[in-house]
């Protein structure tokens, strides 16, 4: 992908959203374009599955997946699932999870969506503005004589307050578990994110930065809970044939998902240095420009620096995120806003529980004012370089682009 070579704007009214010229790069630039591993290999092991004939059900590829992920989660055991949303699904029914579980509503709404679907009523608690993840001083005020258990999300991989999570779920007897569907391979006091907590659910969507197409997996310490979720998993199947012994349903990775996993994991480092790279570079760009802020990362802990997340505010930036995004988007950059509009104001929790805004005033304020701009391997510093000189000409621009916006809009009214 190239940026359009010599279009320098140099007036508002240039802006593909304006109409005034071709967007800044010819084909779309996405959020979540997946980084594959070397092809060849991934082809190898696609024949040696054919060859084998052992397509699904805890093929070779899937146990040695199951192994090597351990290494980047954490945890003592891994349980390889569908998708991240069975994994989560699973893990809090092995969990025994029932009445209300307190959740962030700053989250992909598969977090909520877990729970409703087995009945259990996510409470949704309001996040710290500074670290976008639960506040677990809120989450104490939500606790009541139905609450079975806590569900922390390590935000764009960056850690809950584990310590006062596990503190508060101790002292009011709550099972901990954590959605660290963006956490594969970051560190919290220098161990691994699976460490913690009941059980850790990782997301291996085609989106994320280490990818199996469709995949999840759920890794605990606790032996007899990973039993329990490779049983649920599996429809309750037992060892020999027809021999059901517990309520499961079908959550299993097929071979070709765990073919992918393996060939990706062999390019996880160097995935790792790209988007690091890819992130320094966005910190030099766009420093220095009026309420524009790039989230950071403890650089004394690992982290996958998978998300590139903006914050604007409108007052300084003179623009708001949503008049942002549009612009960019014109220009075929496809950045988008994660987490909106909170899950609290989605279907059907929007329904269930319509004043519950009244108690996210941060979820509210952040939801309004995050963006996430393309990375991995999909970009290089020129097409970086590229994105934040338009963020930067239409922030010093933001009075005449936010009236020309405005000219359009009422002239459409
Ligand atoms: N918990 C959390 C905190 C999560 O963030 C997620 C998933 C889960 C749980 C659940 O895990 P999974 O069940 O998904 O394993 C995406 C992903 O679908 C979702 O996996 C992810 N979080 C979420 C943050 O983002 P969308 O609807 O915003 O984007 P999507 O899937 O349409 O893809 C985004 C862009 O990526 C597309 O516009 C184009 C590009 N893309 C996408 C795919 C699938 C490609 O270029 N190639 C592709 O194959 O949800």
């Amino acid at each position: 992908m190239q940026a359009q070579e010599n279009r320098v704007i140099t007036k508002v009214e240039e802006l593909a959203f304006f109409g005034g010229g071709s967007p800044a790069f010819p084909d779309k630039l996405h959020v979540g374009r997946p980084n594959n591993g070397d092809k060849k290999r991934f082809l190898e092991r696609a024949e040696d599955i054919l060859e084998r004939c052992w397509l699904t059900n805890d093929g070779p590829y899937v146990n040695e997946l199951q192994q090597r992920l351990l290494d980047y989660t954490g945890g003592k055991h891994c349980v390889l699932m569908s998708n991240g949303t069975i994994a989560l699904e699973i893990a809090a029914r092995a969990l025994g999870l029932k009445g209300e579980v307190i959740v962030p509503s700053f989250t992909f709404v598969a977090t909520a969506h877990a729970l409703q679907w087995q009945e259990i009523t996510p409470v949704f608690c309001d996040v710290d503005p500074l670290t976008h993840n639960i506040d677990p001083y809120k989450v104490e005020q939500l606790i009541t004589p139905k609450t079975t258990g806590i569900v922390g999300v390590h935000v764009w991989g960056r850690p809950c307050n584990i310590e006062a999570l596990t503190d508060i779920a101790y002292r009011h007897n709550l099972k901990l578990m954590f959605d660290a569907a963006h956490a594969l391979r970051c560190s919290h006091q220098g161990q691994l994110i699976g460490d913690f907590g009941e059980a850790s659910v990782f997301s291996f969507h085609a989106t994320k930065f280490m990818h199996t197409f469709e995949g999840g997996a759920v890794v605990t310490d606790d032996a007899q809970l990973a039993s329990k979720m490779r049983l649920m998993k599996n429809f309750g199947f037992g060892p020999g044939y027809d021999n059901v012994i517990y309520s499961g349903t079908n959550g299993k990775m097929s071979e070709i998902c765990a073919a992918m996993g393996l060939t990706n994991l062999e390019s996880i480092n160097s995935f790792i240095d790209i988007n690091y790279d890819n992130y320094q570079h966005y910190q030099r760009e766009l420093s220095n420009i009026p309420g524009v802020s790039l989230i950071s990362y403890n650089e004394f802990e690992k982290n996958n620096y998978q998300y590139i997340i903006l914050e604007i505010d409108p007052e300084q930036a003179g623009i708001t995120r949503d008049q942002l995004v549009k612009i960019l988007q014109a220009e075929n950059i496809l950045a988008r806003r994660y987490f909106f509009p909170g899950c609290h104001n989605m279907e059907p929790y929007r329904s269930y529980f319509p004043n519950s805004k009244l108690l996210l005033p941060e979820t509210e304020r952040l939801t309004q004012k995050v963006l996430s701009l393309p990375t991995g391997t999909a970009v290089n510093n020129e097409i970086i370089r590229k994105i934040c000189q338009l963020i930067r000409f239409i922030v010093q621009k933001s009075d005449e682009v936010s009236k020309l916006m405005h000219k359009i809009s009422s002239s459409q009214m």
